[in-house]
């Protein structure tokens, strides 16, 4: 067991799964990796477990299988739970279609040591997006400036998926009490992370659009984001309930 894992949400993933494993392993960071899938149709889980029998990785790679597509954040609560049974120290979300190159999960295990949240960021100097459409980054970003203001938060990119939680946060917040279940997630757990007074950073990386599958990005989980941004503020009391809680504090940059 190391200090670190991965936690890889998939759905239908089957022509990346193999390279971001490959790719995360052969950097030999020593991160372990939990992929939860929702039983795609493509059986991306069976390539996986196949990838485990063969003892590719040794014991470094674990799978999670959901029995139905729930969205990104219902993955994700379920890998965090499963991760916190272990003492893993830090705990970093990445997707599996490549857009998040493993050559920056060095500088996540190396800011982590001083922050409690260290953010992939799009938004700051040195971060860019390539290869997107001029509509996807006008949401991505136009959605983080709509959350950074309604929310009173100072982190630049609010709804980036590439980050690192060391374990004390996840085990903060409550994970049952999370409400936003597409990419609304990245904010919620943004916003009650820095809510509680936990120390963030943004660190920048270059985003890439996926080159095989498909996004799962759709009208509902955009809507469902903007709505969300507002319900979160009427919640801020509620999510400060922690004994950690500080009141206003915002992420450092
Ligand atoms: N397990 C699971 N993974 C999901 C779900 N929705 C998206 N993902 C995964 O989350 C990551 C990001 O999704 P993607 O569609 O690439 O989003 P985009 O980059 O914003 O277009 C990918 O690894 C997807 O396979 C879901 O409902 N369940
Ligand atoms: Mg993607």
């Amino acid at each position: 067991m190391n200090r670190g894992i991965v936690v890889i949400p998939t759905y239908n993933e089957i022509e990346n799964i193999t390279v971001i494993l490959e790719k995360v392993f052969a950097l030999n960071l020593g991160l372990d990796i939990l992929v939860v899938d929702d039983n795609s149709p493509d059986k991306t889980y069976e390539k996986v477990q196949e990838i485990m029998d063969e003892k590719r990785y040794g014991n470094q790679l674990n799978l999670l299988v959901r029995e139905a597509k729930e969205g990104l954040g219902k993955a994700y609560i379920a890998g965090f739970k499963w991760c916190l049974g272990y003492p893993y120290e830090f705990i970093i979300e990445m997707d599996a279609d490549l857009s998040h190159d493993p050559k920056y999960l060095s500088t996540f295990i190396e800011n982590i040591k001083n922050n409690d949240l260290v953010i992939g960021s799009r938004y700051v100097e040195g971060g860019g997006v390539v290869n997107w459409s001029w509509f996807r980054k006008f949401i991505s970003f136009g959605g983080s400036t709509y959350a950074r203001t309604i929310l009173g938060i100072s982190i630049k990119d609010v709804t980036g998926g590439f980050k690192c939680f060391r374990r004390e946060v996840l085990e903060t917040i409550d994970l049952e009490s999370i409400i936003s279940a597409g990419y609304a997630f990245q904010i919620e757990m943004n916003y009650r992370t820095i809510i509680n007074g936990f120390r963030v950073k943004e660190v920048p990386i270059v985003f890439e659009d996926r080159v095989a599958g498909k996004s799962k990005m759709s009208k509902k989980i955009f809507i469902e984001a903007l709505l969300n941004v507002v319900t979160l503020r009427l919640h801020k009391k509620e999510f400060m309930k922690d004994k950690k809680a500080v009141g206003d504090t915002q992420g450092q940059q």
